[in-house]
Parts: structure tokens; sequence; C-alpha cells
């Protein structure tokens, strides 16, 4: 079996990056996109010598490039000595073998990158396992591309074997180990998930109210999580930090406990196979019962940011959950206009630097307001001989007041929808 490892592009290579548009609008886009991508270079240890836009009027079905951009290209990699060439847009299988043909040299997109990048920073089994499956399932369709100087040799059923003039009959045979191989880490993920599913349940009906972190990478969700709860999670100026979902608890200032989820960052395009294999862990913040979407207002693309996230939170079906939406790293912001706009797109926002600790207050208020929204305040009597409904209004509510007459308990208390039933016979009137 091929190990996972023998695709690794190794870190420390020479990349030229090629981004492609249309109209001059796309050009800023573009760009933008090619920024992104030489940080995502840069996270995974690659060297970017240069960055090339190239126009086009149409994408050739076989090489992607026409001729003549291609021989412009190919004449600029030899004069910056580029190792290895990395294209901003997805490019089929056969135009990536097309291409790595003409160039001699080494051609992925940023798909492949961003699968690189998650492969080499996942750290937990359950992250290990869905990358692994990522890869190879976008591995499977390109088998025939192996590099021997992308690639780790390892024995003799590695990459090298294809070098060696190995045949369709090794492609086949490795064709059918990989499927194998992908059912079984299909199913080990499916396992962990199932555990989840468990752990989850035992959380819902303790009912402690959640609320998950997401937004785009390096949006400074783990960086909150870590100012609120002095959780011991990483935060570093790179694409993809997070990659494992850590929860930690938290007490509001009005003393209800909640628990909060640092998730994976989300980019623009996505490797779809990367969404479906981190649909587990992505799952936890559709759990959640409220979002924390976090924005970095000092990137000078927040707004794209924000609508891949909220795309990428519809793709998952969470559109329908309470959002508040965190403008943050406002000590950075360069243009306050762009708050008053964030403020007008999206309902609930509030305003803050989670590396400065500001704007906390108001977060913190906007929060309890949530879950208030999910809770009710009633007037309850209970008999005294009930102690193990009170125990459970006490644990579950927020208690307001409580009073002792003769043999009742007086209760005013904030409670969750799913306790009302319980509680329907002794309630003396609704407070809200
Ligand atoms: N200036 C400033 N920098 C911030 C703020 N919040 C976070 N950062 C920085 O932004 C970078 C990314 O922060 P992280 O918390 O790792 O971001 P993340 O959203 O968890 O990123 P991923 O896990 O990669 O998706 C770090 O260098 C942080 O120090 C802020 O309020 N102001
Ligand atoms: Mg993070």
């Amino acid at each position: 079996m091929m190990d996972p490892q023998t695709f690794q592009i190794l870190p420390g290579k020479c990349a030229l990056l090629i981004g492609t548009y249309r109209g001059s609008d796309d050009k800023k886009a573009c760009d933008a996109s090619l920024d992104e991508l030489e940080r995502l270079c840069d996270t995974y240890g690659l060297r970017t010598e240069a960055k090339i836009a190239c126009a086009i009027k149409k994408v050739e079905a076989g090489t992607y490039l026409g001729q003549g951009k291609l021989e412009e290209i190919q004449s600029f990699a030899r004069g910056i000595d580029a190792e290895l060439l990395i294209f901003d847009e997805e490019i089929a299988p056969h135009q990536q073998r097309n291409l790595e043909k003409f160039f001699r040299f080494p051609v992925i997109d940023r798909a492949e990158l961003i699968l690189e990048v998650f492969a080499q920073r996942a750290k937990s089994r359950e992250a290990k396992l869905q990358i692994e499956l990522a890869r190879w399932m976008y591995q499977l369709p390109r088998l025939r591309r192996l590099w021997p100087h992308l690639s780790r040799q390892t024995g003799t059923s590695g990459a090298g074997a294809y070098l060696k003039g190995a045949g369709e009959t090794q492609i086949e045979i490795d064709r059918r180990t990989l499927k194998k191989r992908i059912d079984v880490l299909k199913k080990e993920i499916e396992n962990i998930a199932s555990q989840r599913q468990v752990q989850r349940s035992s959380r819902m009906r303790t009912e402690i109210p959640t609320f998950a972190i997401v937004g785009y990478t390096n949006a400074g969700k783990s960086t909150l999580l870590k100012a609120l709860t002095q959780a011991d999670v990483l935060v570093e100026d790179k694409l993809f930090a997070t990659l494992d979902t850590a929860t930690r608890k938290f007490r509001l200032p009005n003393r209800q406990e909640i628990l909060l989820t640092d998730t994976v960052g989300f980019i623009r395009k996505i490797p779809h196979g990367l969404i479906a294999a981190f649909k587990s862990t992505l799952e936890e913040a559709l759990f959640s019962q409220m979002l924390l979407h976090v924005i970095d207002v000092s990137h000078i693309d927040a707004e794209g940011q924000a609508d891949t996230a909220v795309r990428v939170l519809k793709e998952l079906g969470a559109e329908k959950h309470p959002v508040i939406t965190i403008l943050n790293k406002i000590d950075q912001c360069a243009h306050p206009s762009i708050l008053v706009r964030f403020r007008i797109k999206y309902p609930k926002t509030v305003a803050i630097s989670a590396l400065q600790r500001t704007g906390f207050g108001e977060l913190l208020e906007a929060m309890m307001q949530q879950i208030a929204a999910l809770r009710k305040i009633v007037d309850l009597r209970i008999p005294q001989s009930h102690y193990a409904l009170v125990s459970e209004i006490m644990r579950q509510g927020r208690v307001i007041s409580c009073e002792y007459e003769a043999n009742d308990i007086l209760l005013k208390v904030e409670i969750p929808h799913h306790l009302e039933y319980k509680v329907a016979n002794f309630v003396q009137n609704e407070s809200s």
C-alpha cells in the first residue's frame, strides 16, 4: 500500500503561482486570491518566487492555458529556477498531466496545496483520518502523475514503481487498493462520528447552551476562545492553525454556564472532498445552538471572507442557527466604514479585539440576550417534596429569586424551553 506521504510536496521548494482572470474587474480578486495562495505556501513552507495573474478568454480543454501563455510562463519559470507551479484555479487531472509533460516539473492546484497544508498540520487521530481520506479521493483520478521529485519514495510500490515503467496493471491494482483503503477510512470516520454523537446527546441532555466559534481561517477564532477561557489552544498567524475542534466551559457574567467550541476555519475554493471529509468535525458547529461568526475586519477582503464563511455554513445546513457576528481585530481596522457596512448587512454585530480583549462586555451581553431568547422566565410554586424537580431546575435554569412559603418553594427562574412541560403544573404566572 502506498503511503499518503508519498505525495508530499517537499517544503523549501521554490514555487511560481499562477492565477487567471477574465475581465479587468476580476483582476483585483485574482490578485487577492494569489496573495492568499502565497500565504498558504508560507504556511506550508514553500518559497514563493513570483506570482503571475494571466488574463484569459477561455480555459483550454487540454492544458488550461493556451500555447503562447504556456511558453511565456515556461521561459519565466526557467529564469527564476522555479521547481513547482501552483495554479490558483482547479486543474482537471488530465490538464495537470499535460501541464507536467509540458513544463517537466510538478504542477499542482490550490486544492492540492490546501490538502497538503491540512495533512502537514493534522494532529488528532480523527483529523488525520479525515485528511487521509480527502487526499486519497483527490489522488484517485490522478494516479498516473506521481512525480519522483515530489515524492518520498517508499519501497517499490510507491511512486517509483510508475517511473520504472509500471503499466496499466499496476495502476489498476493500486486503484483497487486505494478504493478499499477509502472504504476503511470512511468507516473509521463514521465510528468516531457516532461516538461524538453519543457525547453530544449527553451534553444536550444537560442542556448547557453551546456556542460554536466559526469563520474564515485566521479570523481570530482561537484567540477569542483563549481570551475568554484561558484555553490552551494554538494561535498562529498562519492559515489553518486549528484543525481540531476544542470545547471549553465558560461562565457568563450572569453565572450562566455555557460551552464554547473552536472550529476549523473556512477558505475560498475549499476542495470539495475536504468539506466531505471534515463534515463530522464541522457538524460540531451545526449541533451548537448558536454561532459566533468571527470576521477579521482588518483584512483587505473582509467582506469576501465573510461571504465565503456564510456560504460554507449554508452548505453545511447551519444557516438557520442564531448568529452573533463578531467584527474582530478592530485595533487594526484601517477603514471604519467597513464596520458600518457589516452592521447593516448582519443583524447582530459586536466589535471586539480578541487580542487586546476589548469589546468583550458588549459581546457577553449579546450572548446572554441570545440565550435568553431561547429561554423563558416563569414564576413557580413547587412543594418542597418535589426536590428532584427543584434540583433539576436549579441545575438547568437560572434562578432569579427563591423564597420559601410554608411547604412550598417560590421560584422566579429562567428555564430552557425543554423544561417547560415539566414545570407546567407549577406555573403561577408567566413573567415573559
Ligand atoms: N491585531 C489583532 N490580531 C489578532 C486579533 N485576534 C487575533 N489576532 C491574530 O490573528 C492571527 C490568527 O489568530 P487565530 O486565533 O489563530 O485565528 P483562527 O481564526 O483561529 O485561525 P485558524 O485556526 O487558522 O482558522 C494571530 O496572529 C492572532 O494573534 C485582534 O483582535 N487583533
Ligand atoms: Mg484557530
